[in-house]
């Protein structure tokens, strides 16, 4: 298969490495140059399993020279998808399917709209990994991918989710691809703006009594959003699949808590601010949610540009 992933950090790479190494014909896309230039010259290079494995992949700053691909794999940060799709339309064509496994809720629509005519996929992603520096990424962790298909024509799922699992990324396709992203959606929501508020791990967040009773405010509210809008979650216990997910990543720093600390924007709006929106629409107040995604956005002012890597508060 030709193809293209936008947004080569770490799950981008991660993904196009093992898809390459597969024999596909795979180009990483992405913005940060020092990152591109070193995998095209030293080659990707991937912590796994406790050994370093150099994958050979072409990576691009600009898309402009690739024609059109029959997977893009999109991972870039949720408030660039619209830019990002928008900047290689010369990716897609009529049998082009576009999968996107990023975090938070209304890429698939953003991506829909931006490249019209295609077959858009969503899911979810539970493998962790890191980027170490440029051409250096960590696998930390296999994990499982779930997708299902959200629009467009005659998709062939089942064809992207073989291949997946020919090149070693455990995936299965899922019926009810809303239970699945909401279900994902209600852990950033209880997890990532408490750790990047209170900058404490993500098993920090259970052990103390203050932020357990934030995390279970901030997904109360999540969890009758969805009942709302007519969403099935795919657990009973939202909190305790939260607070399992919390202890399970314990040592993690959230990937909010890391964008602040790198002076980057969040993606507060599309996991909390969503379920503000999701919760306006159905008449579901989320006072809880509404606090936490301002306090967000200030702490992202405040910070906004620090170093790369600047841990400290
Ligand atoms: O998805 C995550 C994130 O950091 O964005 C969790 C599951 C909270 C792991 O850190």
């Amino acid at each position: 298969m030709k193809i293209a992933v936008i947004g080569a950090g770490a799950m981008g790479s991660l993904f196009g490495a093992h898809l390459a190494a597969g024999g596909n014909q795979v180009a990483l896309v992405d913005v940060w140059e020092e990152h591109v230039r070193t995998i095209n010259e030293n080659g990707l290079i991937v912590e796994e399993e406790g050994r370093l494995r150099t994958y050979r992949l072409p990576a691009l700053t600009d898309p402009g020279s690739l024609g059109p691909q029959d997977l893009v794999i999109v991972f870039v940060k949720s408030y660039h998808t619209a830019t990002a799709i928008r900047s290689a339309k010369n990716l897609f064509s009529g049998g082009t399917q576009v999968v996107t496994l990023q975090n938070g809720l209304g890429n698939a629509e953003i991506i829909a709209g931006e490249a019209a005519g295609t077959t858009v996929i969503a899911g979810t992603t539970s493998h962790g990994a890191t980027v170490l520096g440029p051409g250096r990424i960590r696998h930390a962790g296999k994990g499982e991918t779930v997708i299902g298909k959200v629009s467009g024509g005659a998709g062939r799922l089942g064809e992207v989710a073989a291949e997946f699992n020919r090149c070693g990324l455990e995936t299965r396709i899922a019926d009810d691809i809303a239970g699945l992203l909401w279900g994902k959606l209600l852990v950033n929501v209880g997890i990532n703006p408490l750790t990047a508020l209170c900058k404490v791990t993500n098993g920090s967040l259970v052990e103390m009594e203050s932020t357990l009773r934030l995390m279970e405010m901030l997904v109360g509210e999540g969890e009758a959003v969805a009942r709302a809008v007519g969403v099935a979650l795919p657990y009973s216990d939202a909190l305790g699949k939260v607070k399992s997910v919390a202890r399970a990543t314990g040592s993690n720093r959230s990937s909010m808590w890391q964008d602040i600390e790198r002076g980057r924007p969040t993606e507060v709006d599309f996991i909390n601010g969503a379920v503000v929106r999701e919760g306006e629409k159905a008449g579901v107040p989320t006072p809880c949610n509404r606090v936490v995604t301002l306090l967000v956005k200030a702490l992202e002012e405040k910070c906004r540009g620090r170093q790369p890597g600047a841990f400290t508060a």
